[in-house]
């Protein structure tokens, strides 16, 4: 055996001991309002290692610095309202653009309308990033507001929680049927049990 074909055999033997880059992971994590998607969100982060992205703290820290757009959206967000399309699309875009979500990330309430998933198609083939995994938590609306309401955020009165729970059935539940794979979760019971049921579908997805 020459010494040629001594070290392209060498070569081939270090690069079958590498293990293949992951592909990856794009989660959508949707659900009603205090379905837990910003619980459910920290876990999926430790456990698989990619970031979170929720869209409405991207939001809140808009108006908490009292930007221009902080101050424009800070009306429809105490109203428990969407915030326009065009707004949350574009502090998507830039979120998802940064070295840190390169591996993959989650979107934590995001796409919440018919346009806002026709974008992020648009955005994922750009980036040649993969179909997302689609997990919907479900949880019954009196446990919804009893969670809302012990947590107290600005946006959490009884009023604007069944406003925002009436807003995602008629603008953010449709949207399902653009993601026929999505995985409906069982969201009540404690949040490490919501966990593992969210665990074995995302461990299985990255397994293919
Ligand atoms: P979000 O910030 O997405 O808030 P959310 O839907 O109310 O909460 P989430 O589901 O993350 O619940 P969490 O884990 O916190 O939206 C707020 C607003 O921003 C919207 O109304 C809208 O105005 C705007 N917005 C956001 N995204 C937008 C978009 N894409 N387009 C347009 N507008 C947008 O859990 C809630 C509470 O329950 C917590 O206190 C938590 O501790 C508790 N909890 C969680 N899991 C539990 C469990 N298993 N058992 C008991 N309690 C639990």
């Amino acid at each position: 055996m020459g010494r040629f074909t001594l070290l392209l055999l060498a070569l081939s033997a270090l690069s079958l001991g590498q293990p293949s880059p992951a592909a990856p992971l794009v989660v959508l994590l949707l659900g009603p309002p205090g379905g837990g998607k910003g619980t459910q969100s920290e876990f999926i982060t430790k456990r698989f290692g990619i970031p979170a992205v929720s869209t409405g703290e991207l939001l809140r820290a808009e108006v908490k610095a009292d930007t221009p757009l902080g101050r424009q959206i800070q009306g429809s967000m105490a109203k428990g309202e969407l915030v326009a399309d065009e707004v949350v699309n574009s502090l998507v875009a830039k979120r998802i653009a940064e070295p840190s979500a390169r591996k993959g990330f989650i979107l934590d309430g995001y796409p919440r309308t018919a346009s806002q998933a026709a974008y992020l198609d648009r955005l994922l083939a750009e980036r040649g990033l993969p179909k997302p995994a689609v997990i919907v938590l479900e949880v019954p609306e009196q446990e919804i507001v009893n969670r809302l309401l012990a947590r107290g955020r600005a946006d959490d009165k009884p009023d604007v929680i069944r406003g925002r729970i009436r807003v995602y059935e008629k603008e953010s539940a449709p949207i399902l049927k653009h993601y026929p794979n999505h995985h409906r979760i069982d969201g009540a019971g404690a949040p490490e049990e919501v966990f593992r049921r969210i665990e074995r579908i995302l461990q299985a997805k990255t397994r293919d």
